[in-house]
């Protein structure tokens, strides 16, 4: 379709490959029953894509797998409701994170008060990086993120950026065991507009139904 290689080196990482942020090797077998996590994009006309998906090696997600993906999701979708003209990347990220943080305190992956935890960003054992970046010609794009005085730059139409929310269970996490080894990032193309914004990789499909649905027809 016009896109000539790939924009960044793919990350492909099935079951607790998927914890690893940048597991470029790409060559363990796939199992039945593990998630694989592709973090690809092509580079177009000299602009980079930058999209990851989540989805089941054989098809179906188990319950823990879909209770930690729908919370990613969730997640961002709490992202993007603070994306738009006047917001910013510091007001986006902290709606994922108090989502992300509510949820693992639910669930009893982080133990203790929900408040505390999300406070003492105790999330961040689960949720290794940030939201999102600048993208652009290249995929992490020039920009800057805060201004001289060290505020968060402000949205404004036009401006593109990724939201990429996160959870990463590592094998050896000292929590129940149907979590261990979990690592799901959903990841996606925003161009801020001017009330709000636009996914330009809204096509590629994401919820667990879909994701499913896809996974049968091919
Ligand atoms: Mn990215």
């Amino acid at each position: 379709n016009g896109a000539l290689h790939p924009a960044y080196g793919i990350i492909s990482g099935g079951g607790a490959n998927a914890c690893i942020l940048h597991y470029t090797d790409n060559r363990d077998a796939l199992r039945d029953g593990d998630l694989l996590l592709v973090d690809a994009g092509a580079e177009y006309q000299g602009y980079a894509a930058d999209i990851t998906r989540t989805f089941p090696v054989n098809g179906k997600f188990n319950e823990p797998q879909s209770i930690l993906y729908n919370l990613v999701l969730k997640a961002q979708q709490a992202a993007f409701a603070e994306i738009k003209p006047g917001s910013n990347l510091v007001k986006a990220s902290e709606a994922a994170a108090r989502v992300i943080s509510d949820g693992l305190t639910e669930l009893g992956i982080l133990t203790g008060d929900a408040e505390e935890n999300f406070k003492e960003q105790r999330w961040k054992t689960y949720f290794i990086h940030g939201l999102g970046h600048w993208l652009g010609l290249d995929v992490h794009d020039v920009g800057r993120y805060r201004n001289s005085e060290g505020e968060p730059v402000s949205f404004k139409p036009g401006m593109v950026l990724t939201v990429e929310p996160g959870i990463y269970i590592p094998e050896d996490a000292e929590v129940d065991e149907k979590w261990r080894g979990i690592g799901i990032r959903i990841e996606d193309d925003i161009v801020v507009t001017a009330d709000g914004f636009d996914n330009m990789t809204a096509g590629v499909p994401k919820t667990v139904e879909e994701i499913e649905e896809w996974m049968k027809s091919q």
